[in-house]
């Protein structure tokens, strides 16, 4: 505390207006209930690393195999994050490298396929992610790199695996991703290598949402299923912003050299010196996920996901698939109308509840107008809130999207922004959202966030 108070103080000396927007974000988080499922808050002792010396250091290669000098230090730190990941994953490999989640799937596309391979990645619309293949992305179409096949969820909102077989037969691909950013229901690990096995396909899960609730054994691990696994570690792990990337024993047999390739793509292939200060944080968050109070964690997360759905579903809200298994819950929100998300997020965030608009399964409307809202309980059981909160938070949320049900998005996109505008305008002043944003302060009070840091 004493060394943050002081880390402060210079900040205030040097660059009081920085400081200042760090103190009105702080007060933010504090004030308000952070449903972002991919968000979370990390520890103080997270935070300490991250916030420390090793900012200073350049280090490319890996331990005991180094460009520079003077990495004795940073060999011991990484080498720990390393043995912390393969230990409570339960691989042969770990890379603690990449910068950020897409790096780690861009590698794992380069240590796997030659250009024009066929991959294959649920579809950004129906829940999948941007690095999975989508259109826009450099790992789809827009690359020219490889074939990009998108698989897609069935009216039920979980995988149609009818599809998925006959596009595998069919496309042959080198590389298929399971894994998703927007889907409440457990992620068939299984269900998938057995499709993948009988392909040839290396299987990889991007498990970025649920690794917290992997090693905290709220969720089913991909470890036995799949080739390669990738994860960003600040998502329900609770560590800082980073990810990895690690190999399991069915992925070194077949490919005994995988976690080579792996590292080469890394680095010298894609990146330069690794951030020292996140692999010691990501250390951190490691052992923090490898004690108890993180299965109990974990599993509070699931239920209280679980208990907010019920809780939306009786004050009139209707959720993809009925409801979760996971983290993380889908509302569908076309009974107000299509593209009726933007309203719903808005409102919801003048009443101090954070959530994103996203697309639902067989979208009516666009990415940037979706029908959905999504939104999850990491943050908010980091904070220590149980069923008892989830149980008001849905009836608060319901409250919110019933009170701005009136509003349609007009056709006509000329139109939008002054409807947006009108929109904007009315959500300030109205006297229900005023209300609620009371009723979240009041909650929000009884949690505090980092007590430890003065505003
Ligand atoms: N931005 C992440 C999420 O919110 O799910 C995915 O990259």
């Amino acid at each position: 505390m004493e060394v943050i108070m002081r880390w402060f103080d210079s900040l205030n000396s040097t660059d009081p207006e920085t400081l200042k927007y760090i103190k009105a974000e702080l007060k933010r988080q504090r004030d308000g209930l952070e449903m972002i499922p991919s968000e979370n808050f990390t520890s103080m002792a997270v935070m300490q690393a991250m916030g420390s010396i090793l900012t200073n250091k350049y280090s490319e290669g890996y331990p005991k195999r180094r460009y520079y000098g003077g990495n004795q230090i940073i060999d011991e730190i990484e080498t720990t994050a390393i043995e912390r990941a393969k230990k409570l994953f339960g691989v042969p490999y770990a890379n603690v490298q990449p910068y950020s989640g897409s790096p780690a799937n861009l590698a794992v596309y380069f240590a796997t396929c030659n250009p024009g391979d066929v991959v294959m990645g649920l579809a950004l619309t129906d829940g999948g992610h941007l690095t999975h293949g989508s259109e826009m992305s450099m790992t789809g179409n827009a690359g020219h790199i490889y074939k990009s096949v998108q698989y897609h969820v069935d009216k039920s909102g979980t995988v149609d695996f009818e599809e998925l077989k006959s596009l595998v037969a069919e496309n042959k691909p080198k590389l298929i991703w399971v894994g998703f950013t927007a889907y409440p229901r457990e992620f068939p690990f299984e269900a998938f290598s057995k499709i993948a096995d009988s392909s040839g396909a290396y299987l990889v899960a991007d498990i970025s949402h649920i690794s917290g609730l992997v090693v905290g054994g709220a969720h089913k691990s991909p470890v036995p299923y799949v080739h390669i696994i990738t994860t960003t570690t600040h998502k329900t792990l609770r560590g800082p912003r980073g990810a990895m990337i690690m190999v399991t024993e069915k992925g070194l047999q077949k490919d005994p050299d995988l976690g080579k390739k792996i590292d080469k793509t890394i680095i010298p292939g894609m990146q330069g010196g690794p951030h020292n200060h996140t692999t010691a944080a990501i250390a951190v968050a490691l052992l923090e996920a490898s004690k108890p109070e993180f299965k109990e964690y974990a599993n509070q997360i699931v239920r209280n996901a679980k208990t907010l759905a019920e809780s939306l579903k009786r004050n009139g809200m209707k959720l993809v698939t009925d409801g979760t298994d996971t983290h993380l819950l889908l509302i569908d929100l076309t009974q107000f109308g299509t593209g009726t998300g933007i309203f719903v997020q808005e409102a919801l965030d003048v009443s101090g509840i954070t959530t994103n608009k996203n697309t639902i399964p067989g979208e009516p409307s666009s990415p940037f107008y979706p029908s959905g809202i999504r939104l999850g309980t990491p943050a908010l059981t980091t904070r220590g809130m149980k069923e008892a909160e989830m149980e008001v938070i849905g009836k608060l949320i319901a409250q919110v999207a019933y009170a701005v049900k009136g509003y349609k998005l007009p056709e006509d996109k000329a139109a939008r922004q002054e409807y947006l505008k009108k929109f904007r305008s009315e959500i300030e002043k109205n006297d229900e959202l005023a209300q609620v944003r009371e009723q979240v302060l009041a909650l929000c009070s009884r949690f505090p966030l980092y007590p430890e840091l003065e505003i």
